[in-house]
């Protein structure tokens, strides 16, 4: 059993159901479970400013998939919840990206883990520090360390 910390996002079609149904649709990922769910956060966007803002999270999973098995899984629950790849950091009903995939360091054509953005992210580093304080992102350093760094200051807990 591999812990895997996926980064959930949607800004539009009503985020917050957006969100619970992909954690739904996560319970049910052969050989995978959900572990922990992060309360969610109300963000405003990076990248364009010219659309809503989003609703963030983060779920701990436990896996015996293999990372791109994993992601095969995510990209379908995307694209059952109406995903389109338009825009770079543009507007979508759900984006689910893996954080990080146990303590690997994985970088091929399809994966980059620890998601290389993540650091730089309050709407990332808030959640996963909410459900695991001591995480220490490979390569990079501890999340609450970089957490105090950040400016998480704009975040707006929902739940
Ligand atoms: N890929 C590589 N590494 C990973 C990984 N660790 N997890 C590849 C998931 N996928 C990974 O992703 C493009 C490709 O990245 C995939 O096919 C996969 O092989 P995508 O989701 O189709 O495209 P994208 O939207 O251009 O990129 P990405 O990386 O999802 O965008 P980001 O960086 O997540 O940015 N502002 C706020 N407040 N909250 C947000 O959630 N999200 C974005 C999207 C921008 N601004 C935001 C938010
Ligand atoms: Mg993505």
């Amino acid at each position: 059993m591999i812990k895997v910390y996926i980064g959930l996002g949607s800004n539009l079609d009503d985020p917050q159901s957006q969100l619970k149904k992909a954690i739904i649709a996560m319970e049910m990922v052969p050989s995978t479970s959900v572990a922990k769910t992060s309360s969610f956060y109300r963000s405003k966007p990076v990248g364009p400013q010219d659309q809503p803002n989003y609703v963030n999270a983060v779920v701990e999973l436990d896996t015996e998939l293999s990372a791109s098995v994993l992601l095969d899984y995510l990209q379908a629950i995307e694209n059952d919840q109406g995903r389109e790849r338009k825009v770079k950091w543009g507007a979508r009903t759900l984006d689910l990206d893996i954080l990080l995939f146990g303590d690997e360091i994985i970088n091929d054509d399809r994966l980059q883990i620890p998601h290389v953005e993540m650091q730089n992210r309050g709407f990332v580093l808030l959640p996963l520090n909410e459900i695991f304080s001591d995480c220490i992102i490979p390569g990079v350093g501890s999340v609450s360390s970089l957490l105090q760094q950040d400016n998480a200051d704009d975040l707006i807990k929902l739940t």
